[in-house]
C-alpha cells in the first residue's frame, strides 16, 4: 500500500512539471525549438486540452518583451507557408496539438545567443472563456528548420 502511494505521488510530481492547468484548460509539454544556435526566430509548441463541456478559443499568446504570434504552417501549391492565425478553436473535451509543420507560436526578433537550450520562457495564453493561462516553455534542442519558410499575414 505504501509503495502504491509513493508511485502515485511521483506521477503527480512528474505531470505537474510537464503540464499546467487553469480551469478546464490544460497545457502539456510546452517546448521551444530553435532551428540553429543563432536563429532570429523560434517556434513554441505544446498540446492544449479542453476538459470543459464548452468549446474555447485561443485568441492570443503573450511573452513579455517579445513579439509572439500564432502561426500555422500549411502547404500551398507544393510550397510550405506560414500563415498568421487569429484564433484557434479548442473543442470541448478535445485537444489541439502545436507541432512542427502545423500550429506554432512564432517568437521573433531574437538576438544571437538568446534562448539557450534549457532556458525557461514564461508566456501567457489568452483564451476567450478560460482567460489567461500561464505556461512556461522549455527551450529544447531538436526541431525542424523554421527559417526557410515564407511568411504571409
Ligand atoms: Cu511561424
Amino acid at each position: 500500500m505504501r509503495k502504491t502511494l509513493s508511485i502515485a505521488a511521483m506521477l503527480m510530481a512528474t505531470s505537474a512539471v510537464a503540464s499546467e492547468q487553469v480551469g478546464t484548460i490544460k497545457v502539456s509539454d510546452p517546448v521551444i525549438y530553435k532551428a540553429f544556435e543563432n536563429a532570429r526566430a523560434a517556434g513554441a509548441y505544446m498540446m492544449i486540452s479542453n476538459m470543459g463541456a464548452e468549446g474555447d478559443l485561443l485568441v492570443d499568446v503573450k511573452i513579455e518583451g517579445r513579439m509572439a504570434m500564432i502561426h500555422e504552417s500549411r502547404e500551398e501549391d507544393g510550397v510550405m507557408r506560414m500563415l498568421h492565425v487569429e484564433a484557434i478553436s479548442i473543442p470541448s473535451e478535445g485537444m489541439v496539438e502545436f507541432a512542427p509543420g502545423g500550429f506554432h507560436v512564432m517568437i521573433m526578433g531574437l538576438q544571437p545567443g538568446e534562448f539557450p537550450t534549457g532556458d525557461m520562457v514564461d508566456a501567457t495564453l489568452v483564451f476567450d472563456r478560460a482567460g489567461e493561462v500561464p505556461v512556461t516553455f522549455v527551450v529544447t534542442e531538436q526541431g525542424m528548420d523554421h527559417s526557410g519558410h515564407s511568411v504571409s499575414n
